[in-house]
Order: C-alpha cells, then structure tokens, then sequence
C-alpha cells in the first residue's frame, strides 16, 4: 500500500519520540508503562522501537488539537535510549527525524536533574543543532520515591524558555501517578510538531 511520507522518507502519521536522559532514571520502566505493562524493580534491557496508536478517543479532550485536521492511522513510535556515557558515540544515531524528545531525571537523583540542562539538552540543542526542529518536555521520574525532590523545576530553569520546550510533568512508574497526563502531553506536542513540520517539508508517495 502506497504511504504518504516526508522528503526524507519519513510517514507523515508517525510521531517520533526519542526518550533520554541519564542510565538509571526509569527510562525503560516508563516505556513498559506506557505500553501497557509495568515497572521490573531489577535492572531492564533497553527495549525496541514500538508503535502506539493514538485513537480519536486519545485526543479528545486536548485543547491544542481541537479541530486540527489529523493524519489516518495516527500513531507515536518510542524509541528507548541508553543513558551510559560509553553510549555517547552512537545514540546521536536515532536523533534524525525525531518529532518529540522526552527528556528524563530521576527526582530521586540531583545529579540527573542538573543533567537535563548540562548533559541533555547541550548535546539535543547545540551539539547536534535537533531544536527547534523538534520539540521536548521534561520529564521527573520516580516522585513515589520518599526523598524525591519537590521543585526540580527551578533547577533546570532556562529549558523552560527555550523554543520547543512543550511542558514538564513529574510521575511516577511504579505508582502511575502523573502517567495520564504525561501521555496526554506526549500526544499533544508530539502531534503539533509532527503537523507543523508536515506542512514545511512537503510530502511524497512511498510504496
Ligand atoms: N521507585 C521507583 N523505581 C523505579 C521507577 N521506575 C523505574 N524504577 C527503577 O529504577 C531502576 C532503573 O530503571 P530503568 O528503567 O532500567 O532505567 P533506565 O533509565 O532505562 O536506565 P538505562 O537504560 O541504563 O539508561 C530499576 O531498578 C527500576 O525498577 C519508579 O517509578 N519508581
Ligand atoms: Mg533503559
């Protein structure tokens, strides 16, 4: 079946989210709760690229998109990355195309807090030059976790005024507090990314 896609090849239903962040924060136990399942307390393997569907049933209900005209077979692909630092080299490698860039801390970790501004969103915006192409939000992990830090936002102040920052939400995998409205703010500037940048870059037919 022939599809629509972009110049570079790219479907233009598909809302591309590449999750980041430091190695340990939740990023993989995020994933298997969005897909349905639940957080594994022992350590878990990186997971491969997945699509989830967004129904009319997902975006109703979110102002931004109210009468926006949708692509068919709307859907999200997640892309899971490794937070080491010997992995630098290569997770530059799912960057391209990408709608929608969450980018992880732990609450329960200062270091990966600061690291949403220092480490992350350095190399997504100055070093491989990905915003304002794509949007991001920033996402507060594990706050069921009795010592988690109740203001990270204030640490991480300036990516609040960058371009293309879409908002910030703190849940919890484990509990699943927060996780309804972290979907719905995935859907909401995933798809207004992926809208906008259909319309700039033009499409073509792909068999
Ligand atoms: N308390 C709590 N622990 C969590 C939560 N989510 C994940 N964890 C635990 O945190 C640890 C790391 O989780 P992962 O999902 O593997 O972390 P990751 O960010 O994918 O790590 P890398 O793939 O190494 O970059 C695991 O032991 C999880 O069980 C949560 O919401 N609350
Ligand atoms: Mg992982």
């Amino acid at each position: 079946m022939a599809k629509e896609s972009n110049k570079n090849g790219k479907p233009k239903n598909e809302v591309k989210v590449v999750v980041v962040g430091d190695a340990a924060v939740g990023k993989t136990s995020l994933l298997s709760v969005l897909m349905g399942g639940s957080v594994d307390l022992n350590h878990v393997e990186q997971m491969e690229p997945f699509d989830s569907i967004i129904s009319p049933e997902n975006v109703k209900g979110i102002k931004a998109l109210e009468g926006k005209k949708l692509p068919d077979h709307l859907h999200i692909r997640y892309y899971d990355t490794r937070g080491r630092r010997d992995e630098d080299n290569f997770r530059w490698l799912y960057y391209p195309q990408t709608n929608l860039f969450v980018i992880c801390c732990s609450l329960s970790s200062k270091e990966s807090i600061e690291n949403v501004e220092n480490r992350w969103f350095e190399v997504i915006r100055y070093k491989y030059k990905m915003i304002p192409f794509a949007s991001f939000i920033v996402v507060g992990l594990k706050c069921d976790d009795p010592n988690a830090e109740k203001d990270a936002r204030k640490v991480f102040k300036t990516v609040t005024y960058s371009p293309g920052f879409g908002g910030y939400v703190q849940c919890s995998s484990l509990t699943q507090q927060g996780i309804m409205e972290l979907k719905e703010l995935i859907i909401q500037v995933g798809v207004e990314n992926l809208l906008e940048r259909n319309k700039k870059e033009g499409c073509c037919l792909m068999q």
